[in-house]
């Protein structure tokens, strides 16, 4: 079984409509200060394998807006806790003319504990996924955090329901590429999806994703 590691409850709705063997793990990771998702991530991946010894998935996110130069990015939940999603769709229709266009972006990090024959932690790997949107004034009521002020291909995330928003957001995105690489690495002879983490057949065509490199984290998966 896979740790969703957050408190996010909506992540895990969303975890669970893509991945059959997941669950949520509440443990609370040290946030390291970074302007990119990745890092962030993996190093709480890291940590939380290192301190459970279990497989571990950490999530972060957030929403880049072109016209505030990528804010509130890597600093969105602070705002939505601190002023609220009402006043940043405020701030952007105020501020920028429309489109008012910006991005979502999810940076999953998978680690596997630690090392059986040292007590080095593994590295975490990284998968990430971005959709591109515009912020538009409050409608829908699934989903959670911004996805009300967010809008794709005509409708806001809020007016999806999770396994409609996995088709086309970060997270689904970055949920298939984990997928396909987990499955490749642990299961590369039999049918990939025979078990464990099995994709909905809803969310399975081919998205764009990216794995990011660094020492904190490998990338050995490359793109078929
Ligand atoms: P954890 O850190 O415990 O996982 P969190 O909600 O704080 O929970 P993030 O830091 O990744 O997670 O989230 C940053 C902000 O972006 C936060 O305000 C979320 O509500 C929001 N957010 C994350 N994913 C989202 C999504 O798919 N749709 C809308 N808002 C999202």
């Amino acid at each position: 079984m896979l740790q969703y590691v957050t408190t996010n409850e909506g992540k895990v709705r969303e975890a669970k409509a893509y991945l059959d063997s997941v669950e949520q793990f509440e443990f609370d990771y040290t946030e390291i200060q970074a302007d990119e998702l990745g890092p962030i991530a993996a190093a709480g991946a890291r940590e939380a394998a290192r301190v459970t010894n279990k497989k571990v998935l950490v999530d972060d996110a957030g929403l880049f807006i072109d016209g505030f130069d990528g804010f509130p990015g890597p600093y969105s939940a602070f705002v939505e806790e601190s002023v609220g999603i009402d006043t940043v769709q405020r701030m952007a229709e105020r501020e920028l003319s429309p489109p008012r266009t910006a991005s979502f972006r999810c940076a999953l990090a998978f680690c596997e504990g630690v090392n059986t024959d040292s007590t080095e932690t593994k590295s975490a790997h990284v998968f990430t996924g971005s959709v591109k949107g515009k912020i538009v004034s409050q409608r829908g009521d699934q989903g959670f955090g911004y996805d009300p002020i967010f809008e794709v291909d005509g409708h806001t995330l809020a007016e999806m329901t999770p396994e409609e928003k996995n088709t086309l957001s970060h997270r689904g995105r970055a949920l298939e590429a984990f997928s396909t690489w987990f499955a490749s690495e642990y299961w590369p002879d039999t049918n990939q999806w025979e078990s464990g983490t099995q994709p909905n057949p809803t969310s399975s065509n081919a998205y764009s994703w990216g794995l990011l490199s660094g020492p904190q984290y490998s990338s050995s998966w490359t793109s078929a």
